[in-house]
């Protein structure tokens, strides 16, 4: 998969992707990062501005369009026909397991993050294909947003995390919340791992972290636990 991520704030984007397992997925030839700086973009087009002043008044600055059109029309003709434009916005569509799932599946990722205000709603209109939502509440840019997308969706494409049980057991693949996990040692400051771990009696240890997973769910998520009951009777 090629990312490309157009931001005023390279920096900050690649302090990211050079870290963890999203830079591993580079090293590895899973993914390319390439990074877009907004304000290389306009020096010729707009004097060096990026954003101007709404039309009709109101607060906040707006990303003006030329930068970020001039720098999409040199990306474009290298893209995939199987390719996502997305604009991380509070007012975007949620962002769910499911839709990372389906990101991890395509050729090209663009990520336009926006800033201020927002960004000229011609962008949205003309390049954007999907506007994404990472929770109800505002940042004060998109870069963060963007990378969490990212982050969700690179984790997800086949051979980028090791074992693939590992990230089939998380929270949200599965109608269940995950589970406590432990490691060595097994005391520590006078507190015990759960007996039942150290037994070596597997399907009574996956019955024990099954409970552990509806308890907490059950708890903390009334929605998921509705529909993991649902899930349950159907199959039954
Ligand atoms: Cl995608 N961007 C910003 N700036 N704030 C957000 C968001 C995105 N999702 C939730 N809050």
């Amino acid at each position: 998969m090629k990312v490309h991520i157009i931001t005023p704030f390279p920096e900050m984007v690649k302090s990211i992707i050079n870290c963890s397992i999203l830079a591993k997925s580079q090293q590895k030839g899973y993914v390319e990062y390439y990074t877009y700086n907004l304000f290389d973009f306009a020096e010729n087009s707009t004097n060096n501005r990026i954003d101007d002043y709404p039309f009709g008044g109101g607060a906040g600055m707006i990303l003006k369009p030329e930068p970020i059109f001039e720098i999409f029309g040199s990306i474009k003709k290298g893209l995939n026909e199987n390719s996502k434009i997305i604009y991380p916005t509070p007012d975007g569509q949620l962002l769910n397991h499911n839709l990372s799932k389906e990101l991890s599946h395509l050729d090209d990722l663009v990520i336009i993050n926006g800033h201020y205000k927002g960004i000229d709603q011609r962008i949205r209109d003309h390049i954007i294909t999907d506007e994404i939502s990472i929770g109800d509440y505002v940042l004060t840019g998109g870069e963060l947003a963007g990378m969490i997308i990212l982050d969700s969706v690179v984790r997800l494409m086949p051979g980028v995390i090791n074992s693939k049980e590992s990230s089939d057991s998380d929270s949200f693949s599965h109608p269940l919340l995950d589970g406590p996990h432990y490691t060595r040692p097994a005391r520590y400051k006078d507190i015990d791992v759960p007996e039942i771990l150290l037994s070596g009696n597997h399907k009574e240890i996956e019955k024990w972290f099954n409970k552990k997973r509806e308890e907490k769910t059950k708890l903390r998520r009334p929605d998921l636990w509705g529909e993991y009951k649902r899930l349950k009777k159907s199959k039954e």
